[in-house]
């Protein structure tokens, strides 16, 4: 491949529902553009998409993978990504590198709500819709179509449509050239339009040629003065409509026919890299200023990192965007977010290029300290680009190696997948003994099971995580305990009379107090009490929950000259604790999150039932800039731990939240009970 320059490279990021069709459109393209000699296809495993072996298993993208295909002398990144919401931190790091979007619609079920997710996602890029599977003995085309232009009315163009021998698409008729074209095995021939389809395609024609008259003036003269627009206005015009998001042309086909139009419109209509549209601000170390710069081939060489693949083979492997100049094997970077220089290699079967130009995609290993996110710059000109903001795991469940071997190999293996994935989380619980991962959703945790398998051959159970209660009282006891022991030789003595009252604090075990009366109990041995205490409130009387919120008072008690120690003190200290307890009104407190949800409006009323029956508190909505709705609530934590889920499903994909610790409140009665029976 040769080095192509900014404005000959675009970066188009393929979205759409799970299964709608997107691997093996790219097969296509890929083959079309001469990457393969064959088009693997999804069940035999073996397109140039999906090759992971998670992927061949599931029959589904996983993991976003980068496709360079070279077309009508451009070069267009192709970035696969998969349709599942699990693996939205993969979509996200594609579109931070994408200029353009082609959305794929499948022929047989239309808008989905991965339609709508695409869309939303791509609203600051241009776009292009594919409807696939025109080859389903069930497709609508026209339904599709027609659903489209109710969604998102007037910007939707269907310069491609179909021509159709019953169920069979046999060619097309291209609306915007007004040319009929037949397919031909893989090759395509001109033919007249057919008779039949000219009410359908008028419309489409009168629709492009006002698009085209309100992109300039001297277009919209023509346009008065009744002058047909030549085909390179025509194109330049849709080019423009789509850079500035008034235009989404839409094209279909199958996933092995239709193929050449799409690469054809992508050179045609998308933006270039080093096009002026997509400028972007960069912070500037040096003057703590932004600046605003293009994917620039004149300025000093930068490079962004937005995915990490810690392949067991050939080490970390870094999928990067040059963002100015020129990167190539042999120079350094220096990593701004690391403080270190890292040297730019060629890696085994990796770089097939010496160079690569601003705007362009790459693939880099060996760099040592880099991570996904990180900025690669010169010290002359240091600058940092705005991260990925990826979604936030809160999605969790107990990771159990099975066996002593995958107990010892888990950590290491866990720490590689974190690399790669910046949507996971893994948090070792001391108090519960669990090692919990967390994700935004059970495919993804499961896929991470799966990974743990087939890469590390490590094998693991998952649990529900264990919420982690307390126990405190509601009501005051005063109790005494005498601890004495005679056992030949040295005896024990130890004697307290405690105040156990609640101190309101849930954020300390306890609060402890003296008000002994003429040294009942020597000072010596109030730190043995207070041990004791932190002893026993390591474990509540109800169902073994560590204690908050008690406030213990020393008020008297004994000791003898001999028998008395701290340990004596102690221990009398934590029965006197475990027999007055029961009787103090122990209760149970279960921990409480904030929320906060951000939603369209139209959404409002289900996510505020949903809470109703969490038994959360809603404590307020407001209208955001952009129109969207913030509603945060309280809720006890053990009803919002599938929260990523109902979400997704009350949203249709496109709520999002964010979670936080609030602190501890009462149980109430029915949920006291639950917890003690399921610790017995
Ligand atoms: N007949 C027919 N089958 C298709 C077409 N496009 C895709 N398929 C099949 O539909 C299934 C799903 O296709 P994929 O390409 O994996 O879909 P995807 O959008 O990449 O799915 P995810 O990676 O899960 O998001 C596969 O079995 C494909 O062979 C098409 O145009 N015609
Ligand atoms: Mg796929």
């Amino acid at each position: 491949m040769r080095t192509y320059h900014s404005n000959e490279i675009g970066n188009v990021v393929v979205l759409g529902h799970s299964g709608s069709g997107k691997t093996s459109v790219i097969e296509a393209m890929a083959y079309r553009a001469g990457i393969s000699n064959r088009i693997g296809n999804i069940k035999d495993g073996n397109t140039i998409s999906d090759y992971s072996p998670e992927e061949i298993q599931k029959q589904s993208s996983v993991g976003l993978s980068v496709i360079p295909l070279e077309w009508n002398h451009c070069k267009i990144n192709i970035l696969d990504t998969p349709g599942s919401f699990d693996f939205v931190g993969e979509v996200e790091a594609a579109l931070k590198v994408a200029e353009s979007a082609l959305i794929v619609v499948p022929a047989t079920r239309g808008i989905s709500v991965g339609t709508k997710q695409a869309m939303h996602q791509a609203q600051d890029k241009g776009k292009m819709i594919y409807i696939s599977g025109l080859d389903y003995p069930n497709a609508e085309y026209k339904e599709k179509l027609e659903e489209l232009k109710m969604t998102y009315g007037k910007a939707i163009a269907p310069i491609q449509v179909p021509i159709m021998e019953g169920n069979k698409m046999v060619g097309y008729v291209n609306v915007a050239k007004m040319e009929g074209r037949y397919f031909e095995g893989e090759q395509t021939h001109a033919c007249p339009i057919p008779d039949n389809m000219w009410d359908e395609i008028m419309p489409i024609k009168d629709m492009i040629d006002e698009a085209v008259a309100n992109t300039n003036d001297e277009l919209l003269e023509k346009y008065i003065n009744e002058e047909p627009f030549t085909k390179e206005e025509i194109s330049w015009a849709l080019r423009q409509g789509v850079m500035n998001h008034s235009l989404i042309p839409v094209l279909c086909g199958t996933n092995q026919i239709g193929i050449q139009i799409v690469l054809n419109s992508m050179v045609a209509f998308f933006s270039a890299a080093g096009d002026m549209v997509n400028s972007m601000v960069v912070k500037n170390i040096d003057t703590d200023e932004d600046d605003l710069i293009g994917f620039d081939e004149s300025l000093a060489p930068s490079l962004f990192v937005f995915k990490t693949i810690a392949d067991p083979f050939v080490g970390r492997i870094s999928l990067l965007k040059v963002c100015t100049g020129h990167i190539y094997t042999g120079m350094s970077l220096y990593n701004v977010q690391k403080k270190e220089v890292e040297k730019i290699m060629k890696g085994k079967d990796l770089i097939e290029v010496d160079e690569l130009c601003a705007g362009d995609i790459g693939a880099l290993s060996k760099l040592t300290y880099t991570q996904t996110n990180d900025t690669l710059c010169t010290l002359d000109y240091r600058i940092v680009y705005e991260p990925i903001h990826f979604s936030h795991p809160y999605f969790g469940k107990s990771v159990i190696p099975v066996g002593k071997s995958n107990e010892e190999k888990i950590t290491n293996a866990i720490s590689k997948l974190l690399e790669e994935d910046q949507t996971l989380k893994f948090v070792n619980n001391p108090e519960t003994k669990q090692q919990c991962l967390y994700g935004l959703g059970d495919i993804h945790i499961d896929t991470v099971v799966t990974k743990l398998k087939t890469r590390f051959k490590i094998d693991v159970k998952l649990d529900n995580i264990i919420i982690p209660y307390r126990e405190t009282i509601r009501g005051s006891v005063t109790h005494r305990y005498k601890y004495k022991k005679q056992s030949g030789g040295h005896g024990q003595y130890g004697d307290v009379e405690i105040t156990f009252e609640p101190s309101h604090d849930y954020e300390k075990p306890y609060i402890f107090e003296e008000k002994v009366f003429g040294g009942a109990v020597p000072k010596a041995y109030f730190p043995a009490v207070e041990k004791g205490l932190i002893e026993a409130t390591k474990t509540g009387v109800l169902a073994n929950y560590p204690v908050l919120g008690l406030k213990a008072t020393l008020i008297d008690g004994s000791y003898h000259s001999v028998d008395s120690s701290e340990i004596a003190f102690k221990t009398a200290t934590i029965m006197c604790f475990k027999e007055a307890l029961p009787k103090a009104k122990p209760t149970l407190l279960e921990p409480f999150v904030t929320l906060h949800v951000y939603i369209a409006e139209q959404y409002t009323g289900d996510i505020m039932s949903h809470f109703n029956k969490k038994r959360a508190r809603v404590m307020g909505s407001d209208i955001l800039e952009d129109g969207m709705i913030k509603i945060t609530a309280e809720a006890p934590q053990a009803e919002v731990m599938n929260y990523a889920v109902d979400l997704r499903s009350m949203t249709q994909g496109q709520g999002f939240f964010d979670m936080e610790f609030l602190g501890y409140e009462f149980a109430p009665d029915l949920v006291q009970k639950q917890v003690i029976e399921a610790r017995k």
